[in-house]
Parts: C-alpha cells; sequence; structure tokens
C-alpha cells in the first residue's frame, strides 16, 4: 500500500515505515519498485517510450553493446525467452546455493530487460540488447538483503573482470565496508551505476541512497514520459549525477511475461544500458577523439553531453540532466 500512496501523494507517512523497514538488521537494503501493473500481451515487439524519447534506436547502428559485460546486482534473472540469448552467467549470494540465481521476485528480471531484453520478434528490446548480462543474487526472495551480501556481489564483479556494476538498489544507511568495496571496484576499472532511490520531495534536504550517494558511483533519479520532467518520487540531492526514464517502464518479468513497474530502480538499467552502448563503440573504434578506458572518463562524458532540465546548470533535481545516447555518440566519433 504505501508504494502506492508514495507514488500520487506527496503528503504520504509511508516514508518513515520505509524507513524502518530498509533499517531493519540484516537486511538494510530494498529493491524499489513503486507499481505493479497486470502483464500485457502485445504482438511483435515493441519499443517502449523510453528507447524511443531519447532515440536509442537511432544509435544501434553503430553499437548494441556486443560482448560489454554487466553485472546486475538484484533478485536474480529467470532464463526468460527475451533474455536467455544474453544472460552468460551469475552468482548466488543470499543462500546456501551459489547457483541458483533465478528470480523469484520479478524486480531484477525487470531491470534485466531494459538492459538487454534481446532483439527479435517478441516481448521488449533493451537498451543493449547485445550486452553480456551476469544475474548477481544479492536480494532475496522477498526483494531486500543485506550490506554483506551486496559487498560478496561487488567483489565478485571485479574478480570477474566486469565492465560494469548495475544497482538498482539503496539504503538510506552509509556503511563503511560497502563504500570500500565500490572504491576497490572503481580502481579496478568497473563503472558503477545505482539508483538515487525513490525518497524524492520537493525540499532542498538530500535524499540520496547509499551507494548512489558515493563519488564512485553515478546516481540516477527519474523522468517520466509525458514533458520528461523528474518523477515525483525520484530522490533529489547534491550527489545526484544524471536522469533517465524510469516512470511506467515495460520490461520482462516473472512466469515469461512482462509488466509495467516504476521507480529508479528502473532508471538505473537504461543507464548502465547506455554506458554499454559508449563502452563496446569505444572498442571498435579504438582511435575515438573522446577515451571511455575508465569510470571517471565514462562520467565526465555522460554528463557532459547530458540535457540540462530544470534550473540552469548543475541541480539537485535534474543532476547534470538528462542522459542523452544520441550526443554521446556523436561526441565519441572519430
Ligand atoms: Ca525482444
Ligand atoms: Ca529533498
Ligand atoms: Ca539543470
Amino acid at each position: 500500500m504505501c508504494w502506492f500512496k508514495k507514488l500520487f501523494s506527496s503528503g504520504c507517512s509511508c516514508k518513515k515505515s520505509k524507513k524502518r523497514r530498509k533499517g531493519s538488521p540484516g537486511k538494510e537494503f530494498a529493491e524499489a519498485p513503486l507499481r505493479v501493473k497486470w502483464p500485457k500481451t502485445l504482438g511483435g515487439q515493441k519499443i517502449d517510450w523510453g528507447l524511443k524519447a531519447l532515440k536509442v534506436p537511432d544509435v544501434w547502428k553503430s553499437s548494441k553493446g556486443k560482448g560489454v559485460k554487466i553485472a546486475i546486482l538484484d533478485t536474480g534473472i529467470i532464463p526468460h525467452p527475451d533474455l536467455k540469448p544474453n544472460i552468460k552467467g551469475g552468482i548466488n549470494f543470499t543462500s546456501s546455493n551459489p547457483q541458483d540465481y533465478t528470480d523469484r521476485q520479478g524486480h531484477g528480471t525487470h531491470v534485466a530487460g531494459i538492459i538487454a531484453a534481446a532483439d527479435n520478434a517478441i516481448g521488449v528490446v533493451g537498451v543493449a540488447p547485445e550486452a553480456d548480462l551476469y544475474a548477481v543474487k544479492v536480494l532475496g526472495d522477498d526483494g531486500s538483503g543485506s550490506f554483506e551480501w551486496i559487498i560478496e556481489g561487488i567483489n565478485w564483479a571485479v574478480e570477474h573482470q566486469m565492465d560494469i556494476i548495475s544497482m538498482s538498489l539503496g539504503s538510506n544507511f552509509p556503511h563503511p565496508k560497502l563504500q570500500e568495496a565500490v572504491r576497490q571496484a572503481y580502481k579496478k576499472n568497473v563503472t558503477i551505476i545505482a539508483a538515487a532511490g525513490n525518497d524524492g520531495d520537493e525540499y532542498l534536504d538530500d535524499d540520496i541512497d547509499y551507494p548512489a550517494r558515493y563519488p564512485e558511483t553515478i546516481a540516477v533519479g527519474s523522468i517520466r514520459e509525458k514533458d520528461l520532467e523528474r518523477s515525483g518520487f525520484s530522490s533529489d540531492g547534491a550527489e545526484l549525477d544524471i536522469m533517465a526514464p524510469g516512470e511506467e517502464i515495460y520490461s520482462t518479468y516473472l512466469d515469461d511475461s512482462y509488466t509495467i513497474l516504476s521507480g529508479t530502480s528502473m532508471a538505473t538499467p537504461f543507464v548502465s544500458g547506455v554506458v554499454a552502448l559508449i563502452i563496446a563503440k569505444h572498442r571498435e573504434y579504438k582511435d575515438s577523439k573522446t577515451p571511455v578506458d575508465t569510470p571517471t572518463q565514462i562520467r565526465e562524458h555522460l554528463i557532459r553531453t547530458a540535457d540540462d532540465k530544470g534550473a540552469i546548470g548543475r541541480d539537485n533535481f535534474y543532476g547534470y540532466g538528462i542522459i542523452s545516447p544520441t550526443k554521446l555518440m556523436q561526441d565519441l566519433s572519430i
């Protein structure tokens, strides 16, 4: 009930209860979808509004993210027919069976489709439909997880030489060991993209979750379809970097179905997908004038080409602005 209220009303008291839930011992992290509608059945393949609004299909001629490795730290991923070609491996840190990285909650499968649902005749298509997905299950079947599991997931991603860690999760609380894991991943050249959180309001207090709050991560907020304005739920604050479509996003779901979810959880994989596109393109055209060899370069490139929105220049409600896949790619040209 809380999520429903929160989406539509700014004066909801549910925020407190959410923080309490997130702060319960041992289960500090929670995934954060805001709304579930029943799956729709569609003929053919749908290109969702976010891809259309930001002209992602225009850049597929130069990159589809081929060969870029993305660790999705989430509830796991099911072998959905629209994802299976791109799932290359995974691990489960939430139970005693490390090989059981399937998803029984739905959140991770939805996130996976936003990054890399296959470009075929069915369902949806992801931002980087040829990227390699790794299901790193750090959230249990109830959708929450511990700091320890997240840290193990980050370390696994580093050991397995992932290019990107995509984290549609967050906590209101900092954790020194988590920060250290994030720092180590950053030093090892892994680009870390994290959800800003769904605690947004109209005030200048800072609502950004951890690990998005850490300087080594790219903190992603959500925009809506209607006017590309910030979603009311999207957390605001000084550490916010960039905005992407995150409201009413249609993607892969449990039982080989599709559904619509909202949250910065949905905006984060959009950015992860775009980063996969630029990494793949850069690897192909080694002489590109804009290097994206390090997380620092990738972040600088993202924020330099973002479309400013809201107050002029960087602001706490839009960060540096809305991600621009077309400008990113043009800027990378030889
Ligand atoms: Ca598809
Ligand atoms: Ca605020
Ligand atoms: Ca601005």
